[in-house]
């Protein structure tokens, strides 16, 4: 059956998301600070091709054009990110005015064209500043971030309604300071438990913050989980427990501060196995559980967990001994990753379980597939608007089965920096050249389009 955005309600949310080290470029340009991903770009073998985010899609002096391919699209939200080394290029302290007034116009050009903003205050890029002085591994990070919030919140608190704290800090926490993938690149994963503490307690007091700034009654706070399924590859004892750890890392362990400010006990046994119990209060952070207004939660894959006695730890997930990410089922996307809708129909279930009374967006989805334009330079990119349209009927399902989804995001409006990937993984409806940066719809996109019309 061929699905329509009038099988969903008729103020259900519909947007797409970018972030601001993928897509903005500019790095140096009107007072913005290096931020660690500008570091670690440029630190030689950390991305493939020795690509960096320098222009990335050149979004920063293109956004107009950007805004127009949104209505173009006919979606009413846009999710994007703040640049904190844009917005106060020391960390902390003085606003800098030319980053804020960036912000300032992207949002006036949004709500211009009935498109609502969706904020993202973090998604990886801590000022370098902050890290020379510690990053997130030093306490006062924590009120580095309320600091930011607050900026920002005065900043756009006329303009932006929702607000998000922290994109997936399994991320930042476990990539960041575990497999050392991503920036900064460390390799210890007992911080990477104490980097997630600190986020944790920082979501919590920026959301505090935040509310009595610039505080409007149509305000929403949230903070975005990359909830990803680990399930066991074979259905023993041992195979079961292994996808449980990793589950718990991945998924619990947020999902579990934020919503009660309590970490599961497995993780406790893994800060204990690591080292760092003495480095984590956990009572600051049940005190300062704020709640939210809604989940926030992104969705690609499944990740299936096998049982190898002899295994060495999972670099993204160090905690379960002889664990094993196993190849998924079916067709891979450029990811390597599995094309498994059932997997977000059972997290939204799950999901809505945890938290009956909260309501779900899904802020991200979609796939990267190598896309090549024609000799007309027309994207046919089928198999993307496959995984779009059978992830839409996960979402209708699990709404069917009574999960509270109020809005869906497609990952994302245009190719970008994929990160350690650099440019060859590409996420976007609208593809970009890397060399002429020119914007074209793809196939998906003209799908997409179609289908909010209907
Ligand atoms: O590109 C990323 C994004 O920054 C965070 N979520 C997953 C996307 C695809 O890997």
């Amino acid at each position: 059956m061929t699905l329509n955005a009038t099988d969903f309600p008729e103020d259900f949310v519909w947007g797409v998301a970018t972030s601001a080290p993928q897509i903005e470029g500019a790095v140096d340009e009107d007072g913005r600070s290096p931020s660690i991903w500008d570091t670690f770009a440029h630190t030689p073998g950390k991305i493939d091709r020795g690509e960096n985010a320098d222009t990335a899609a050149d979004h920063y002096h293109r956004f107009e054009e950007d805004v127009d391919l949104m209505a173009e699209l006919g979606i009413n939200a846009y999710r994007f990110s703040i640049s904190w080394s844009r917005l106060l290029p020391e960390g902390v302290g003085e606003v800098n005015e030319a980053g804020a007034d960036f912000y300032r116009r992207l949002c006036s050009a949004l709500l211009a064209k009935g498109i609502t903003p969706v904020v993202t205050l973090y998604h990886w890029d801590l000022p370098q500043v902050l890290h020379d002085r510690g990053g997130w591994l030093n306490r006062e990070s924590v009120d580095w971030f309320v600091e930011y919030a607050v900026a920002a919140k005065e900043a756009l608190g006329d303009l932006v309604r929702v607000w998000t704290t922290f994109n997936e800090p399994h991320c930042t926490a476990f990539l960041g300071y575990a497999s050392g993938l991503h920036a900064p690149g460390v390799t210890d994963p007992g911080s990477a438990y104490i980097v997630s503490h600190h986020l944790m307690l920082a979501h919590h007091k920026a959301v505090k913050a935040m509310r009595t700034t610039n505080p409007h009654e149509d305000d929403q706070f949230s903070i975005v989980l990359n909830l990803i399924p680990a399930w066991a590859a074979e259905p023993s004892a041992e195979s079961k427990e292994v996808a449980a750890g990793v589950d718990a890392i991945h998924n619990r362990l947020y999902a579990s501060a934020v919503l009660d400010g309590r970490y599961p006990s497995v993780i406790l046994d893994y800060m204990a196995k690591f080292d760092v119990v003495d480095r984590i209060d956990l009572e600051e952070l049940e005190a300062c559980v704020e709640p939210i207004d809604f989940l926030g939660m992104n969705y690609y894959n499944v990740n299936h967990i096998g049982h190898a006695p002899g295994a060495p730890l999972l670099p993204d997930w160090p905690g379960p001994e002889n664990a094993e990410l196993m190849r998924p089922p079916g067709h891979l996307t450029e990811m390597h990753w599995g094309v498994e809708p059932v997997g977000l129909t059972w997290m939204l279930n799950r999901v809505s379980r945890w938290a009956p009374d909260l309501p779900i967006y899904l802020m991200e989805n979609g796939a990267a597939y190598p896309d090549e334009p024609d000799a007309d330079g027309v994207v046919h990119d089928a198999l993307r608007q496959e995984y779009i349209e059978a992830h839409l009927a996960a979402v209708r399902q699990a709404m069917d089965d009574g999960a509270d989804v109020r809005g869906y995001f497609v990952w994302s409006l245009l190719d970008n920096f994929e990160w350690a990937y650099g440019y060859d993984k590409r996420f976007g409806l609208v593809r970009v050249d890397f060399d002429t940066l020119e914007r074209t719809m793809k196939d998906s996109g003209r799908w997409y389009r179609q289908f909010l019309a209907s």
